[in-house]
């Protein structure tokens, strides 16, 4: 990375308005394929294990749909197992959101031409495994699929917009799940390998970042990890199995290309004790370690010395094969990058939801979202600091971004200054964070930078995006895209390098009005913040 920008305190009186962030920063947004791509069934794409989830909203959970042992039509939620003699099975009447998704499949030349104006340097976008081996058993891989990911990445290289690709973002094929239990099974790491040697092979000299996994930590349910069970010691194994082909990767990449970088990521919530009870601040200390546990494994290439205990609460006996200690020593992340969207409150008897995530306990000093999700600018520059007191690897800040119901007006604007609000506090820490603290921070990607569908609920009306896709939860809609406000007001900060973060439109309107020109944007005099599009 590039020197970072001089901060000199007293030349901007604590104000860090008007400073860029370093020049090689990377701004951009992310999505993961069944959630964003669609083309279900198409260009010879297999079955992959979300084909089978319903939607779902704030208080009903989605769920698997499934043929019992009996015949009969069957449902679990997404986080429970499979009951026995069941299988996943597709109805008609059904609304499965992954099918069509929003449909980037058939939209991709579109929605890379709007990333190009909203000026992004990079895109983050997950490959769908089943596209490329379409039950995940296949010794080669599926040329049609691979042919429609050279288009992507050939139309962002057109806009100036590099890669950063998620090989497995919370999915397994379909088939590969069903003989090997998903990643419960061992040779599910082979299958893995297999499908990322093609990737790294394909895209050597295209692509320089990698992830090898999404949201680590929290990762469970047959959806997400093709297990059938869903107790401790099934998913402690198949995680250490999904971490030591992680590693594997890791190596091969470095391998392939020397250039690459490689990261995982994990879904952070940053943690603070309920009180100053020193038993409430251990446990927040013994939960943040769950939240960490695998990246610490990932980062530093071990098991860490809280690991015995952690794993006997849980009552995991971990298998692991004699060469694994040496594979995960040998194949440690180049970065550390995680998704921050809120902080949580933890203490003695707090419900802890999934592995490090918990249930939502009320913080009186913060607003939340309509999801429930509290909001939380600061708390990501705690993150960054402690994630870079504990790791020393540069951080990428990889989903971010507000979850928001937004209204079309008929003329088909969107006015969403809640969102600006949102992303400009964030980014605002974030710089403090770079400038200030001089954490190595590689990149900031927003999630869900084009409205898609959620992951939780499976709702559409939960949107994140820069731009508007015209479907409801139930997939009806002309998918048309549209510019939200904040897609103009995205343009201008990273047309300045993030010099410049108000909080809305309005704002950034009048102060550019005012100043004409002399507003000291960084060192760049180019720069033309006027422009309207
Ligand atoms: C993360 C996932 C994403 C994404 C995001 C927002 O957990 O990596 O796939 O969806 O959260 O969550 P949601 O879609 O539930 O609002």
């Amino acid at each position: 990375m590039s020197e970072r920008a001089a901060y000199d305190p007293q030349a901007f009186g604590g104000d860090l308005e008007g400073l860029p962030f370093p020049e090689d920063f990377l701004w951009g947004g992310a999505t993961a394929d069944f959630q964003y791509e669609g083309g279900f069934g198409e260009g010879g794409r297999g079955l992959l294990s979300h084909d089978f989830e319903t939607g779902g909203d704030v208080t009903t959970p989605r769920r698997v749909s499934l043929r019992l042992a009996d015949g009969s039509r069957g449902f679990v939620t997404s986080e429970e197992a499979l009951p026995e003699g069941s299988e996943p099975a597709l109805y008609d009447n059904v609304y499965y959101p992954s099918h069509k998704a929003v449909d980037f499949y058939h939209h991709h030349g579109r929605d890379i031409e709007l990333m190009g104006e909203l000026g992004f340097n990079v895109f983050r976008f997950s490959v769908c495994w089943s596209r490329i081996f379409p039950t995940g058993l296949e010794e080669e891989p599926n040329e049609e699929g691979l042919a429609f990911y050279d288009h992507v990445i050939d139309e962002l290289a057109e806009v100036g917009i590099e890669p950063l690709i998620t090989i497995c973002h919370d999915e397994i094929p379909a088939a590969l799940a069903a003989k090997c239990d998903g990643w419960a099974g061992r040779e599910t790491i082979d299958a893995y390998v297999r499908y990322a040697r093609t990737l790294l092979e394909r895209w050597k000299g295209k692509c320089r970042l990698w992830l090898t996994f999404n949201e680590i930590n929290i990762l469970c349910g047959y959806p997400m990890i093709g297990t059938r069970e869903q107790d401790d010691q099934t998913i402690y194994q198949a995680k250490h199995h999904m971490m030591v082909a992680s590693a594997i990767v890791t190596k091969l990449a470095h391998e392939v290309d020397s250039r690459n970088l490689v990261g995982t990521m994990y879904a952070s919530s940053e943690l603070y004790p309920r009180d100053c009870r020193p038993e409430n601040v251990f446990e927040t200390l013994r939960v943040k370690r769950e939240t960490l546990f695998f990246i610490d494994v990932m980062a530093k290439g071990a098991y860490p010395n809280y690991a015995d205990d952690l794993l006997a609460r849980r009552d995991v006996a971990l298998e692991m094969e004699p060469d694994d200690v040496r594979t995960l020593a040998e194949g440690t992340l180049d970065f550390v990058s995680f998704s921050y969207y809120r902080s949580n409150v933890c203490g003695v008897g707090s419900e802890l939801r999934r592995h490090g995530i918990l249930g939502a306990e009320n913080n009186p000093h913060l607003e939340t979202t309509s999801w429930g999700w509290a909001v939380d600018a600061l708390g990501l520059r705690i993150l960054l600091n402690e994630l870079y007191d504990r790791y020393q690897k540069p951080l990428f800040v990889i989903e971010n971004g507000l979850g928001a119901i937004d209204v079309r007006e008929p003329d088909g604007s969107v006015h969403d200054p809640y969102r600006m609000r949102y992303l400009a506090d964030h980014l605002r820490e974030m710089k403090k964070a770079v400038l200030i603290d001089r954490i190595p921070v590689i990149g900031y990607t927003m999630w869900g930078s084009t409205d898609l569908v959620s992951l939780s609920t499976g709702e559409m009306k939960k949107r994140y995006g820069f731009i508007y896709v015209d479907m409801d939860d139930e997939g009806k809609g002309t998918l048309e895209r549209s510019k939200k406000d904040s897609f103009r007001w995205m343009q201008k900060v990273i047309e300045g390098n993030g010099a410049y973060l108000p909080s809305d439109m309005e704002t950034l309107d009048d102060d550019i009005e005012e100043v004409e020109g002399e507003f000291a944007l960084g060192n760049d005099d180019d720069l033309d913040l006027g422009t309207d599009n």
